[in-house]
C-alpha cells in the first residue's frame, strides 16, 4: 500500500517535505495539503496527481486517501492539528517544537496516552544526521570515557521577520535540548542564559546572540551559543569533551576551492540544505514505521521534555537566574 499523507503547512519546511515525499521517499504520496494561504498551498500541490488543496487542516486530514499526517505549520498551530489527527486515529510526524509551551505539549501527551498508543513522532531531524549518529554511537560506546561537557554552536545566517527573543530558545535551542538528552541519555536539570550586548546587525529588540547553559542529571554541563543573525550561513557544531578525549561534528567537510589567493569551502545557507539528508532519512524512517505499524523516533514525551527545558530557558533569559527543570516521571507508554 502507498501511504497517503496530508501535509499541514506549505511554507518553507512543508514545501520541502512535499517535494521530498514525492521524489525521495518510496511507498508514500502527498494526498492533501493545507495552508491558510490557499494560493501557496495550490502552488505546492500543482502537478501532484490526486492531491487536494485545503485551507483547513481538519478538511485535509478528512480528504480521501489520507492515512497519515505531516505537520509543518508554525509551532502555535501544532496542538490543534495534533488533536484533530488523534481524533481520526492518524499517525503524525510533527515538526519541532511539538508545541512551543509545555502546557500544550502536556495536553498532547495526555491525549495520546488516552488513546493508549504512540501516534506522534517529533521531527527532531538531528537524530537522523549521520554525524550526530556517529557522535551518539561514540559516546554510548564509552571508549572516550564519560562525557563531561558539550560545546554547541547553533548559527543561522539571518532570522525571519517574525522571530522573537523567546524564539531563540523555543524554536532554535529546542534542537540542543533534544540533542543533549539524546546524545547523553540524560535529562536536563537546570538552565542559565547569558546575554552579551546584541549584535548591531540583529533586528532591533532581538537579543542575539545568547549563551545558554544546561546542567544534566549525569553531572555534565552543556554550553550553547545561539546566534540567529551571524550573517555568513548556517552552522551547527557540537564538541563532546570526555574523560579520555574529545569528539566533534559540524566542521563542514566537502569541496575546497583555491583561487585568487584564497582557499575555502561553501557554507550552507540554511537548515534545509545542511540537514537535507537527515530530513530524507527522518521521513523515510517515519513512513516505514507507519506502514509497519511501529512507533519511530522522538516521542510526545521527548517533545514535552524539550518544551519544559525551553520554558525554563525563557524564564532564565528574562531573570538572569539559574532555573531548575522539573520533569515528572516518564509515563509507561514512553518507556
Ligand atoms: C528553525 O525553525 C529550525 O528548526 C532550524 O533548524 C534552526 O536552526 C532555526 O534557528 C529555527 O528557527
Amino acid at each position: 500500500m502507498t501511504l497517503g499523507i496530508a501535509v499541514i503547512g506549505t511554507g518553507r519546511m512543508g514545501a520541502d517535505h512535499v517535494r521530498r515525499i514525492e521524489t525521495a521517499v518510496g511507498g508514500a504520496r502527498v494526498a492533501a495539503v493545507a495552508d491558510l494561504d490557499a494560493d501557496r498551498a495550490a502552488a505546492v500541490a500543482r502537478g501532484i496527481k490526486g492531491c487536494s488543496v485545503h485551507t483547513d487542516p481538519a478538511a485535509a486530514m478528512a480528504a480521501p486517501g489520507v492515512d497519515a499526517v505531516l505537520i509543518a505549520s508554525s509551532g502555535p498551530a501544532h496542538e490543534a492539528a495534533l488533536l484533530d489527527a488523534f481524533a481520526r486515529g492518524l499517525p503524525v510526524l510533527c515538526e519541532k517544537p511539538l508545541t512551543p509551551d509545555p502546557a500544550g505539549a502536556l495536553r498532547v501527551m495526555e491525549a495520546e496516552r488516552r488513546l493508549g498508543r504512540r501516534l506522534v513522532t517529533v521531527g527532531f531531524m538531528r537524530r537522523y544526521d549521520a554525524e550526530y549518529q556517529d557522535l551518539q554511537h561514540t559516546l554510548r560506546r564509552g571508549k572516550l570515557g564519560r562525557a563531561l561537557m558539550l560545546h554547541c554552536r547553533h548559527r543561522n545566517a539571518a532570522s525571519p521577520s517574525f522571530f522573537t527573543t523567546e524564539m531563540l530558545i523555543r524554536d532554535s535551542v529546542v534542537h540542543e535540548a533534544d540533542a543533549t538528552r539524546w546524545l547523553l541519555g540524560q535529562e536536563i536539570t537546570a538552565v542559565q542564559v547569558l546575554r552579551p550586548r546584541p549584535s548591531s546587525y540583529a533586528p532591533r529588540d532581538l537579543g542575539d546572540p545568547q549563551l545558554v547553559l544546561f546542567e544534566t542529571s549525569g553531572g555534565a554541563v552543556v554550553d550553547v551559543e545561539i546566534f540567529v543573525n551571524c550573517g555568513f550561513g548556517y552552522e551547527v557544531r557540537c564538541e563532546a569533551v570526555c574523560e579520555r578525549g574529545t569528539a566533534s561534528i559540524g566542521a563542514g567537510g566537502g569541496l575546497v576551492t583555491r583561487t585568487t589567493g584564497r582557499a575555502g569551502r561553501a557554507v550552507p545557507q540554511d537548515f534545509t540544505v545542511r540537514f537535507a539528508e537527515a530530513y530524507d532519512r527522518e521521513v523515510r524512517a517515519w513512513v516505514g514505521a507507519v506502514r509497519a505499524g511501529r512507533a519511530e523516533g522522538a516521542s510526545a514525551w521527548d517533545g514535552y521534555a524539550a518544551a519544559l527545558v525551553c520554558e525554563a530557558g525563557v524564564r532564565a533569559q528574562r531573570s538572569g537566574e539559574r532555573v531548575e527543570v522539573r520533569l515528572p516521571e516518564r509515563p509507561a507508554l514512553y518507556a
